[in-house]
């Protein structure tokens, strides 16, 4: 057979549900790439009819993740449709909470969902303690959590789980795979990061709670500002803030950034993480407001990967269409305009061969039809790559000081050139990136917000909604996964409309009515796949966006109704 189907269905260590299928030619080089997701919700249509002041509540269900994205997304969107500009206290508390959000969201995305495509658990169990414990020493001064005794311990903790046959949260990987290329001692420092991770999970998730009340979901915005005034005026609230932003930042400057210069190194010449950048026009909006106008992160648009221009973004040049997606309408429509009529018209049937030789009924995406519950979002008709890849990359070019000194260092400590970072491996890298950037430079908004406080006690905007008024708004911000608009309706006091165009739905979208891929899709192609039955380079490229299908979708199916089967099979 010269042409052979691999499904991945469903990708895990992600948030939801996602299939891949790739067709790969008799060298086992991808040629073309589906990327569905296999469940729906739909939490615009929910909001339908609501008082606008409860959209942000039923926004961050959307996800379990960036909770408060569609928190902020759902109370902005209102603001600015009502015109209300939130005194700077609250904007500048929304930052802080968002610090949080981001410093955790990429340590996670990069140890306990995408680390392990990098580091092999099994390969570390051989390492020499303290030839690892060297090792670290160069990539960082101050190295996190490495030395020998340390990770002696690591080694033996793991050992205990593989002794008992039970590699417990290291089961179901593919160790051993000839594309993975740390030493043992290198997989071994990641080990021990894997692990501290984890605690630094908790602090950075009782820091978003200081402000926010409570983590995942925090309940402290409302519209026209924030409620947590008592804790704003709390010097040991905080100093308490301080402390555990600290702490995580130093786990991100001591761990994560070494970590991603040692993988910049060995991964460095591995073709199969190199020059696939996918879609490369890049989009993102500002980000981190620190001062007043001041942003960490700014937006715009680069096309084609031209560095040399970045464009300003607009809005209105944003359309969702569903030619390949199961909704009814598939014409392109600004999302003021948006529908989410469902439409599914399932998998397609297929005879092929099971790994025995066996003919076996099996389902597959129907390459000429609809296969994804993701829309196809556009800007000015092109697909888009979003994340901070793109953000990185546009404040590069633009010449944002604190992101090129950032990028530079990157570049100089790991010995890759500017080019490489259009690539998966870059897509790891520059998410560390701007957690080190939030590292770096977050508390900005922290010391503005005490100087502000100093005159200024105001935390909530007065605001009035005329029931007899028609209003329409935006939020256009950024999420951990990139740049994220929310736009609404509002008339009778009730909302009539409510669309999100996600990050998720960006990087993950199906082809468009010209057959024009998404960036999952399109980086995929071209890739040679060492073994079909361990398809690690794909997971690996598609982990690298850090995949959300729970917001690309909005989704969940309420009757747990099956829509698709777990199955890689190479002999289809
Ligand atoms: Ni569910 Fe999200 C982020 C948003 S999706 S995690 O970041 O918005 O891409
Ligand atoms: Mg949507």
């Amino acid at each position: 057979m010269s042409e052979q189907r691999i499904v991945i269905d469903p990708i895990t260590r992600i948030e939801g549900h996602l299939r891949i299928e790739v067709v790969v030619d008799e060298n086992n080089v991808v040629k073309e790439a589906y990327s569905g997701s296999t469940l729906w919700r739909g939490i615009e249509q929910v909001v339908k009819g609501r008082d606008p002041r409860d959209a942000g509540f039923f926004m961050q269900r959307i996800c379990g993740v960036c909770t408060f994205s569609h928190y902020r997304a759902g109370i902005m969107a209102v603001e600015n449709a009502l015109g209300i500009t939130p005194p700077l206290n609250a904007q500048l508390t929304r930052t802080l909470m968002n610090n949080a959000l981001y410093m955790h969201d990429h340590v996670v995305h990069f140890y306990q969902l995408h680390g392990l495509d990098w580091a092999d658990v099994v390969s570390a169990l051989s390492a020499d303690v303290r030839k690892a414990s060297d090792e670290a020493f160069k990539y960082c001064d101050t190295p996190y959590a490495t030395g020998a005794d340390k990770l002696k311990e690591v080694k033996e903790r793991v050992e205990t789980f593989v002794k008992k046959g039970n590699l417990g949260p290291f089961a179901n990987a593919y160790w051993g795979h000839p594309t993975y290329k740390f030493t043992p001692e290198q997989n071994l420092i990641v080990l021990s990061h894997y692990l501290e991770c984890l605690r630094i999970q908790r602090t950075v998730a009782q820091m978003m709670a200081i402000f926010g009340s409570k983590n995942p979901h925090p309940q402290s915005l409302t519209v026209g500002g924030v409620t947590c005034v008592m804790d704003l005026l709390d010097p040991a609230r905080l100093g308490e803030y301080l402390t555990k932003f600290q702490e995580t930042a130093d786990f991100i400057n001591r761990a994560y950034y070494p970590d991603l210069v040692m993988a910049a190194k060995a991964y460095g010449s591995e073709p199969s993480v190199l020059k696939d950048v996918g879609v490369s026009n890049l989009f993102a909006y500002d980000e981190f407001l620190v001062g007043r106008n001041e942003y960490l992160i700014q937006g715009g648009v680069i096309l084609n990967g031209d560095i040399s221009k970045v464009y300003e973004v607009d809005g209105d040049k944003i359309t969702e269409e569903a030619t390949r997606a199961w909704y009814k309408n598939p014409a392109p429509l600004h999302p003021y305009d948006g529908q989410t009529e469902p439409n599914y018209t399932g998998l397609k049937d297929m005879k092929t061969l099971d790994g025995h030789g066996k003919e076996v009924d099996t389902k597959v995406f129907d390459e000429k039809g609809k296969y994804s519950w993701i829309k196809a979002p556009r800007y000015e008709g092109k697909p888009m790559q979003v994340g901070p890849l793109a953000s990185i990359a546009i404040n590069y070019a633009k010449g944002n000081e604190r992101v090129v000194k950032i990028v530079d260092k990157f570049l100089k400590d790991s010995g890759l050139p500017l080019e490489a970072v259009f690539s998966t491996l870059g897509r790891t890298a520059t998410r560390m990136l701007e957690a080190k950037l939030v590292a770096d430079h977050g508390l900005t908004a922290f010391n503005s917000l005490v100087e502000n406080l100093k005159t200024d006690q105001e935390t909530c905007a007065k605001y009035v909604i005329d029931n007899g008024k028609e209003y329409k708004g935006n939020f256009q911000g950024n999420a951990p996964r990139g740049a994220l608009s929310h736009w609404c309706r509002i008339k009778d006091g009730v909302i009539t409309n409510w669309q999100a165009v996600v990050p998720s739905t960006w990087n993950a979208s199906p082809k468009d009515a010209a057959n024009v891929r998404g960036s999952y899709e399109e980086c995929l192609i071209g890739l040679k796949i060492a073994d079909l039955t361990k398809p690690l380079e794909i997971i690996r490229k598609i982990h690298s966006y850090d995949p959300c299908i729970a917001c690309a979708v909005h989704v969940m199916d309420a009757r747990g109704t099956q829509l698709g089967e777990y199955k890689i099979n190479p002999n289809l």
